[in-house]
């Protein structure tokens, strides 16, 4: 089965280890969010995409949640002691990927190609997209001004309420190369469980790709990121709350009206299926360990079954 997956950090790359483990790799395709990339000490970072990378490559470090296993500090120790830019915490091994792709960058590789590369360096079979290889970046507007996103994320701990999101750039961004052909050709969609306004927004605010979901001729399956009305990790939660006014099923749902047929959700949110305008699957979302993500990734799969 031919699965093309919209998906964004952390919770979305523990979903997708989850998806190549029951499929076979080479028929998963993922589209990442690049709305939080973002240049520091001179190199491009695309935290997302390398936590898809470094999860499928079985690097990711598990704890932190982002970045690599196995980590050493020691070029932002020095960063440090010497004045540098050190709030954007990056590993040593971490560092070595962005030189490979700031220096592909410079020489003007597309980024679908450096990640494809990437992909291919660390023996990844699953195809690792970027939603657009044009610049798209993630803005919120809160009560103490507008920031990017790692300024608002990681300087400012997003501890603003926000009150807008917006994706500069994206009026004018097209779809990477392969995006438009990976969800043509699937049989499935998937929308990992990843923050709808700022892992998955900004995927699906590149029009052609927004355009190929509401055309599509398959299932589209999104996962929910909250457990209880709560994000597992990150914002998720209370950007949910403030902009949608709550943290149900149906409003998650309803941050991609018209783009999915089903919705799953965790048990303990078993009574909000019910309002639900989508079809509800009903199972155990936590990725835990191992064996959760391959339970939830089944349960998705049997959702696309049911649905054709
Ligand atoms: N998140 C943090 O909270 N603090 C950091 O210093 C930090 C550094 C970092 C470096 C590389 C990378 O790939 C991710 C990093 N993240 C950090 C995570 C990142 O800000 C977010 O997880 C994503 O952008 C949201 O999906």
């Amino acid at each position: 089965m031919r699965v093309a997956a919209l998906s964004g950090g952390v919770g979305g790359a523990r979903f997708l280890s989850g998806l190549v483990d029951v499929l076979d790799p080479g028929e998963v395709a993922v589209i990442g969010n690049v709305g939080d990339d973002v240049e520091v000490l001179g190199l491009h970072v695309s935290p997302d995409l390398d936590s898809v990378l470094y999860a499928l490559a079985g690097i990711a470090d598990e704890e932190r949640g982002w970045g690599r296993s196995d980590e050493t500090w020691n070029a932002l120790e020095t960063v440090a002691a010497l004045g540098g830019e050190a709030w954007f915490r990056l590993g040593d091994r971490d560092l070595g990927l962005h030189l490979v792709r700031t220096r592909a960058l410079r020489d003007g590789t597309p980024l679908s190609a450096v990640t494809a590369d990437l992909a291919a360096s660390l023996r990844i079979e699953t195809r690792v997209l970027p939603a657009t290889d044009d610049p798209l970046r993630t803005h919120l507007l809160t009560p103490a001004g507008r920031f990017a996103f790692q300024q608002w994320f990681v300087a400012r701990g997003h501890r603003d309420e926000v009150d807008a999101v917006e994706y500069e750039g994206a009026g004018e961004a097209r779809a990477a190369p392969g995006v438009l052909e990976a969800l043509e050709t699937a049989d499935l969609i998937v929308l990992a469980p990843s923050n709808p306004y700022v892992s998955i927004g900004p995927i699906l605010a590149v029009a052609e790709i927004r355009l190929a979901l509401a055309r599509r001729r398959v299932p589209a399956v999104a996962v929910s990121p909250l457990i209880g009305g709560r994000a597992v990790k990150g914002p998720a939660d209370r950007m949910l709350q403030r902009l949608a006014g709550g943290t149900s099923p149906a409003h998650v749902a309803a941050r991609y009206e018209g783009l999915i047929d089903a919705l799953v959700l965790d048990e303990v949110d078993e009574a909000g299926a019910a309002e639900l305008s989508v079809r509800p699957i009903v199972t155990r979302t936590l990725m835990r360990d191992v064996s959760a993500r391959r339970r939830l990734a089944d349960a998705t799969l049997e959702a696309a079954g049911a649905l054709t």
